[in-house]
This record gives structure tokens, sequence and C-alpha cells, in this order.
């Protein structure tokens, strides 16, 4: 017999998930969606579970994200059915998360993408490490910031949500902390220590004794360039602003906004403007919505999929091709 991909326990005063695909970069299936989902209504009334412990197996990922491939495959199949109930299941556990009423601790010492995100970002405390790595790398695959991230991005201080969700830059440990993505900075070293005090104690506050000031960010010396660009109100005005900007950076980013979908970009930009003003809910409503049009209706999901996770040639075929040729009132379409 296989081990299950997701392992849930009781261990002391917590209820422990581990997620534990590690050849996939534990990234979510269906199966392992609905297994979260009966952890969540199991333990949220027990009175004996004062904490949730959240962590990914194998040592290099917290959670890649969701299992995309299995999604491109039914979109394929025209199985509407099957991807309806991976995203609004999937939602329905970041929601729980959020409604879980006690802390959920994710202790994030890997690779953290997009669904792995909405298993953390909606509670806390969220503890990073120096190994944590953290994206929104959708626009890579023309999907979209999904997972309750539409409500989340547009929070972070400054335009660095924007900046985050179009370009798919990778954060690292401390600078999840400062970009407010993640709660606490603890060295790895230190992790299994604060995970048997976790479980004695049943107290998330343990997790202050562990922490340590973040490194300086990364992002630091480009933080006002972030802002003056990523604040523009439409992507070609943001490749225009980074181009007015003239540094080795700025150009940077233009590359990598230049390779995502087109389409991809105009809808994540126009998600977190709309984000900016609902709950939650509000958000993921939005979110369910739009994967709809998203995986089924547009050709760009299947081949940025294809080209990223299935033949990894890195040179999807986006329609439009351009940020130019994009049809403003077909991307307004989208969220009808
Ligand atoms: C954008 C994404 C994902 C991605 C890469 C992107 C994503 C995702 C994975 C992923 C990575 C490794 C695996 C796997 C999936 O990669 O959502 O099964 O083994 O899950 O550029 O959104």
């Amino acid at each position: 017999m296989s081990e299950p991909s997701l392992i849930l326990a009781r261990e002391g005063h917590a209820g422990t998930i581990l997620m534990n695909r590690p050849k996939a970069l534990n990234a979510l299936d269906l199966a392992m969606i609905r297994d979260f989902a009966h952890a969540i209504g199991q333990w949220r009334n027990n009175p004996e579970v004062k904490l949730v412990i959240l962590e990914g197996a194998g040592g290099k990922a917290f959670c890649a994200g969701g299992d995309v491939r299995a999604v491109r495959e039914a979109a394929i199949a025209g199985d509407r059915a099957a991807v309806e109930a991976f995203f609004a299941e999937e939602y329905a556990v970041n929601e729980g998360i959020a409604r879980f009423g006690k802390p959920w601790v994710s202790l994030i010492d890997g690779i953290c993408m997009g669904g792995g995100i909405g298993l953390a970002i909606h509670n806390g405390p969220r503890v990073v490490s120096e190994h944590a790595l953290l994206a929104m790398p959708e626009t890579a695959i023309a999907l979209f910031p999904d997972v309750g991230t539409s409500h989340v991005l547009p929070r972070l201080p400054g335009a660095l949500g924007n900046w985050l969700a179009l370009t798919g830059a990778r954060l690292k440990g401390g600078d999840c902390v400062h970009a407010g993505l993640a709660t606490h900075y603890v060295p790895r070293e230190r992790l299994p220590a604060l995970r048997a005090a976790l479980v004695e104690t049943g107290d998330a506050a343990v997790v202050e004794g562990f922490a340590e000031p973040p490194p300086e960010p990364s992002f630091a010396p480009h933080r006002a360039a972030i802002d003056r660009c990523f604040s523009q109100p439409s992507v070609l005005d943001i490749i225009a602003a980074l181009e007015r900007e003239g540094s080795d950076w700025a150009a940077e980013q233009v590359k990598v906004l230049r390779r995502m979908s087109p389409t991809s970009l105009c809808v994540s930009l126009e998600l977190l403007k709309r984000g900016a003003a609902l709950d939650l809910r509000g958000c993921l409503d939005e979110e369910l919505k739009l994967t709809r049009v998203v995986v089924h209706d547009h050709p760009d999901f299947r081949e940025g999929v294809r080209s990223v996770l299935v033949d990894k040639d890195g040179s999807p075929r986006w329609s439009p091709p351009t940020l130019e040729e994009v049809d403003h009132a077909a991307i307004r379409a989208m969220f009808r």
C-alpha cells in the first residue's frame, strides 16, 4: 500500500497535518483537499485540539500549489464537474481555515506557491525558515491569484501584492515577514523544538520564543520602484512606468511580464482591484467564477500548464500573444 498523501494525527494538544506527496512537491490533489476538509470538520469543535500544525514532507517543499496538471487534463476532457469540484472544494478549505477559530500554525520550510499559500495565509501563525521560498506564479500558467489571495494581496503594503501576483516574484523566508505574508522567522534547526513545544503546550504564543528578527528584505532596494510602477492602473501602464525607471531591475521585470500570459496579467490585475473591496468569501466567489472561464473557455491555461509543467519547454504560445492585442472588453466579460 502506498502512503496517504495527507497524514492526519493527534499529538498532545495539537492536530497535525503532513502534506505527503514529496515527488510532486506536495502539490494538492482532490483527495488531499477532501482530507483537509475532513480534518477541519473533526477538529473545529474538538476542545482537545488547541491548534493545528501544518507541514510539508520531504525537506524541499511545503506545498507547490494545486495539482494543475490534473486540472488541465480534466479541462481537455471537457470534464467541467471535475474542475468545479477541485476549485470549489479547495476554496472551501481556504475559507474553513480562515474560520477555524483556533490557531492554524504553518511551518513553511521550503517551496510554497499558489495553493500552498492558500493553506497558510488565512490563519496563523505562519512560520518561515531560511529555506522558505514563496511565490504566486499563476500568470506563468495563465491562471490568476486564487485560493483567497485576491483578498490578501491587495492588502499588502504599497504595491507589493500587484508585483508578486503579476511577476510571480519569489520571496525568501525573511522577505515574507517584511511583506506580511509570514508572521515569524524561525531557523530550520529550531523548528523541531518549536513543533514539540506547540504539541506539548497547545499554545501558539510559544512561537515568539523561537522567532528571530528576519534578515533585511531582498526587495528593499526596489521597494520604491515597486510602489511607483506596480500601482499603475493597467499592465501596459506598469510596463511603461518600468521602462521609465531605466534600471536593470526594472528591465528584468519587463522581461518577466512579457513572458507571462497577456490575458492572465490583465485578468489578475483586474481581480486584485476588485478584491481590494471584497471580503474573503466575496473574493473566493469571484475566483470560482473566474476559474470556470479561465480553465475551460480560454486556451492559455492549458497552454501554460503544458509549457511549464508538462513539456517544460518554456515557450508558451499565448493567444493573443501580446499585451497590446488584449481586448479589454473581453477581459471585463470574463468577470460576469
Ligand atoms: C505556476 C503554478 C504552479 C506551478 C508552476 C507555475 C502550480 C503548481 C506547480 C507544481 C510544481 C511542481 C509539481 C506540481 C505542481 O507549479 O500551481 O505537481 O510537482 O502546483 O509556474 O501555479
